[in-house]
C-alpha cells in the first residue's frame, strides 16, 4: 500500500515538473530564442569606456583595457585597445596601439579617450595621470591610420588640472569627447563633476580660446557629443552609480536643454560610459557593463552594443540593454 502511495507521489512530481517545462518553453519569445547572445562584444579581455568612428566603411572601436585582477578594487589600466568591424558583430582585435608609457609626461591610468579623423590623420584624446602636475590630464596622440601606431602629438599634456577651476577635485580633467562642427571648428568637451568645453585650433593640438563650463543636472563624467539632423546631443554619465542622461541643442555653444535619462544603471558596474554611432543607416548605443561571467565588475568591464532609436521630434528613446545585442 505504502509503495503504491510513493509511486503515485513520484508520478505526480514528474508530471508537475514536466508541466513547468512546457509553460517555460511556451513563454519564450520565438524571435528572441533564435538570436545569438552577442553582448558583451569582446570576451577575451576586459574593455571599458568605448568610443567609435567610421572610416572607409569600417567601424573602429577604441576602449580602455581593464586589467585589474579579481581581488583588486580600483582601476588598473595601462593601455588602450582598438577593434574593427564591418557588421557590428564580428570584431577584429589589432595590436595594442597606445599605452600610458607612450606619453613621457604621464605616469598612470589609461582612462577614457576618443579618436577623431581630420585631414587624413587620426587624433586620439586620452585621459591619464600627470607625472608632475598633480591630477588627471588630457593628452593627444596622432597616427596616419585608425589602428596606429599612435604617438604623442604634443610632447606634453593639452589640459592639466591647474587649468580648470570649477571644482577642487584633482580628477575633473578626464573623459574627452571631440567633435568637428559643420563649419570646420573643432571642439573638445570633457570633465568630471564640472562639464568643460573649449575650441581647438585646426591643428587639433592647441586650445583656441577660453575654457568654459556647462551646467547639466547631476553631471558626473563621460560627456559625448554627436549630431543627428539639426540637433546636437550631449550625453553624459548622470549621478553615481551612473545612469546616462542627455541634453539637446541647436548649437555646440548651447543653450543645452536637458532631456532626461537615456540609459539606466548598467549591470554590475558603477560607471556607464557611452558612445553613440551611426553606421550603415542604423544608430548604435555603445556602453560597458560589469556583467561578464565570471569576475566582471566595476573594474573589470566589458563593452556592449544595442540599437538606439530616435523619436519624430529628435528626442531619444530610452536604451534597452540586451544580452542579444546586435544580430547579423
Ligand atoms: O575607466 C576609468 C573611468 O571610469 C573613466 O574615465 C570614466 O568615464 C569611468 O568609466
Amino acid at each position: 500500500m505504502r509503495k503504491g502511495i510513493l509511486i503515485g507521489l513520484i508520478f505526480l512530481f514528474l508530471a508537475c515538473n514536466q508541466k513547468k517545462d512546457v509553460v517555460a518553453e511556451s513563454q519564450q519569445d520565438p524571435e528572441v530564442e533564435k538570436k545569438e547572445i552577442n553582448n558583451p562584444i569582446i570576451t577575451d579581455v576586459f574593455t571599458a569606456d568605448p568610443a567609435a568612428i567610421v572610416h572607409k566603411d569600417t567601424v573602429y572601436l577604441y576602449a580602455g583595457h581593464d586589467e585589474a585582477p579579481n581581488d583588486f578594487h580600483f582601476y588598473k589600466m595601462n593601455e588602450w585597445l582598438v577593434f574593427s568591424s564591418t557588421n557590428m558583430v564580428d570584431w577584429e582585435s589589432h595590436p595594442v596601439p597606445l599605452k600610458v608609457s607612450d606619453f613621457e609626461w604621464a605616469k598612470a591610468d589609461a582612462w577614457a579617450a576618443q579618436v577623431i579623423e581630420r585631414n587624413g590623420k587620426f587624433y586620439w584624446y586620452i585621459t591619464t595621470e600627470h607625472a608632475t602636475i598633480p591630477g588627471k590630464s588630457i593628452g593627444v596622440a596622432v597616427a596616419d591610420s585608425p589602428v596606429g601606431p599612435f604617438e604623442d602629438a604634443i610632447g606634453e599634456a593639452l589640459i592639466t588640472n591647474d587649468m580648470t577651476k570649477a571644482t577642487d577635485i584633482s580628477w575633473d580633467d578626464i573623459d574627452p569627447t571631440v567633435f568637428i562642427d559643420d563649419d570646420g571648428q573643432a571642439y573638445l568637451f570633457w570633465g568630471n563633476t564640472a562639464c568643460y568645453y573649449a575650441k581647438l585650433k585646426d591643428n587639433m593640438i592647441e586650445l583656441d580660446g577660453e575654457i568654459k563650463s556647462i551646467d547639466l543636472p547631476h553631471f558626473t563624467e563621460a560627456p559625448y557629443i554627436h549630431k543627428k539632423g539639426d540637433w546636437y546631443y550631449l550625453s553624459y554619465a548622470y549621478q553615481f552609480p551612473e545612469k546616462t542622461a542627455y541634453a539637446m541643442s541647436k548649437s555646440l555653444e548651447g543653450p543645452w536643454e536637458y532631456k532626461g535619462i537615456l540609459n539606466e544603471l548598467a549591470g554590475n558596474t558603477n560607471t556607464n560610459h557611452q558612445a553613440i554611432l551611426e553606421y550603415k543607416g542604423k544608430d548604435y548605443f555603445i556602453y560597458h557593463t560589469g556583467g561578464i561571467q565570471p569576475n566582471g565588475g566595476s573594474f573589470r568591464r566589458s563593452v556592449c552594443i544595442d540599437e538606439l532609436f530616435y523619436n519624430q521630434d529628435g528626442t531619444l528613446k530610452r536604451v534597452v540593454m540586451t544580452s542579444e545585442g546586435i544580430q547579423k
